[in-house]
């Protein structure tokens, strides 16, 4: 890919891409988060000389633990299958490694580094004491009956006790895996460590050490953030029309509250295809039929009038003011970009993470479109695992109100800390560059201060 020639990197960090990618032969996702952090880092090599003689770069690309295992099952039939499993336990300057686990047939070690990788920066950004980690398994969930996922996730789980717990390495959700999967792990952690740890694990159910406002966190943190940005610009979500990519955890309460702030949601999507409804979303709707009844959005599309299914061309053809991709990495390329910028949108946020390639995000930053990435606007979900944390280890529950108001400020603070870094090196508007730069330098000073390690 033409724009990630290492030649537009800061000299010095020139060498410690190459080694990144002669040590990581084709893990392209993580090559790709390993640029764009170190492309936007540069103004740091020179203010910053004790991290060129302490190694600091190549130490921080390289995952302290990484860890890889058998996860056989057996289907209703009786028939066994086997997946892989993973847990990469990237950095643990800040904290315990924290960081969601991901159920996808396309799950690789590439994909898990470079969201481990992210959850770094990202879990920097949000000000509260987690490292960063990530995990998974190449299992596909889609048409498992629940026993299935169970005894999936229990076989899952009796590896992967022995490398987690409250202070070391704290597992949730991504793609794949929500409150049902999260049950089974905990379910299968507790009977073979005979511990309630209620800190190893979250996105838990509320009455067994779960916290009011998880679930809505990544979705109602993202339009937080994309709020400020918004704010700064002088205008607000009243009267935005808004298309959401996806229509899992993230996608939904993103949606959700948009339109308490005032905006119409105008489409949602999976893989299969995306749902038009002019009227704006019914959230009550899609809730029942994602999270209760597991279907599809073309189902959505057939029990409400005037919406529409369509499987031609993609979701980012709509004309909109804001668009949020909430489903997964790459899938905003460089074409939807320009017909996104055609069609006048004025704001991306993602709440998936790396949705936008990076030949689309140069298409929106050089267009003027307001344009943030993941790892500052969809850090509402891990902060609110972190404040699950704190409820965990006081063993009390916060009301729903309080940890939404934390929530809310958490965002607030990362989009003043992303917006004062890029201003403070020179690239002012630029929240690729302010994410990156504020979330390095934290763990960075952390890991100096802590020797070689
Ligand atoms: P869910 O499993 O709840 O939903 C995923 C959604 O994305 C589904 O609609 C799914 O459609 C779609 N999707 C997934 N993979 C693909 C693909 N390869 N092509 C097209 N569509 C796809 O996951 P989440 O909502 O939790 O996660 C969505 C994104 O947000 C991910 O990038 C995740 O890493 C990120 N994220 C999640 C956080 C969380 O707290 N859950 C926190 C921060 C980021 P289908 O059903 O057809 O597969
Ligand atoms: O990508 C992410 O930040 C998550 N999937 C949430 C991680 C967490 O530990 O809550």
């Amino acid at each position: 890919m033409s724009n990630l020639d290492s030649s537009r990197l800061s000299p010095r960090l020139q060498s410690v891409y190459q080694s990144v990618l002669d040590a990581n032969p084709g893990q392209a996702e993580f090559h790709q988060a390993v640029f764009e952090v170190l492309l936007t880092i540069g103004p740091i090599v020179d203010r910053r000389p004790e991290y060129s003689d302490l190694a600091l770069y190549e130490r921080i690309v390289e995952p302290e633990r990484q860890i890889m295992f058998r996860v056989p099952w057996t289907d209703d039939s009786g028939k066994i299958h086997v997946n892989r499993g993973f847990r990469v336990e990237f950095n643990s300057a800040l904290g315990p490694y924290k960081g969601g686990l991901r159920f996808h047939p396309t799950v690789n070690l590439s994909i898990i580094k470079f969201l481990g990788f992210e959850q770094i920066f990202k879990n920097s950004l949000t000000g509260l004491p987690i490292g960063g980690g990530k995990g998974g398994a190449n299992f596909d969930p889609k048409g498992k009956s629940d026993a299935e996922i169970m005894r999936f996730c229990q076989s899952f789980m009796t590896e992967l006790q022995r490398h987690i717990g409250p202070d070391t390495d704290v597992p949730a959700g991504d793609i794949g895996v929500g409150g049902r999967e999260i049950g089974y792990l905990f379910g299968q952690y507790k009977r073979i460590r005979n511990r309630f740890d209620a800190g190893v694990l979250t996105g838990k159910g509320l009455t067994w050490g779960g916290s009011y406002a998880r679930t809505e966190a990544t979705g109602y943190g993202l339009v937080y953030y994309a709020d400020e940005m918004l704010k700064a610009r002088g205008t607000s979500f009243d009267g935005k029309k808004v298309v959401v990519s996806g229509s899992g955890n993230v996608a939904i309460y993103a949606a959700q509250k948009v339109q308490q702030l005032g905006g119409t949601v105008i489409a949602v999507s999976d893989s299969s295809g995306y749902v038009v409804d002019q009227n704006g979303i019914d959230i009550e709707l899609l809730k029942d039929v994602k999270e209760v009844r597991r279907l599809r959005v073309s189902d959505y599309a057939s029990e409400r009038e005037g919406a529409e299914f369509v499987t031609k061309g993609s979701i980012w053809d709509l004309p909109c003011d804001v668009a949020l991709p909430c489903a997964t990495q790459n899938e905003l390329p460089v074409e939807a970009a320009e017909t996104l910028i055609r069609n006048g949108v004025q704001l991306v946020a993602e709440g998936a993470n790396m949705p936008t390639t990076p030949e689309a995000i140069e298409a929106l930053q050089s267009a003027g479109v307001a344009y943030a990435p993941g790892k500052a606007s969809n850090a509402g979900g891990v902060a609110t695992s972190a404040l699950e944390m704190q409820q965990n280890s006081g063993r009390t529950q916060w009301s729903f109100e309080e940890t939404d108001q934390k929530l809310h400020q958490i965002m607030v603070d990362i989009h003043t800390q992303t917006v004062a870094a890029a201003d403070e090196y020179g690239v002012p508007g630029d929240y690729v560059a302010g994410a990156n730069l504020a979330g390095f330098l934290k763990v960075a000073d952390a890991m100096v201060a802590q020797g070689l390690i």
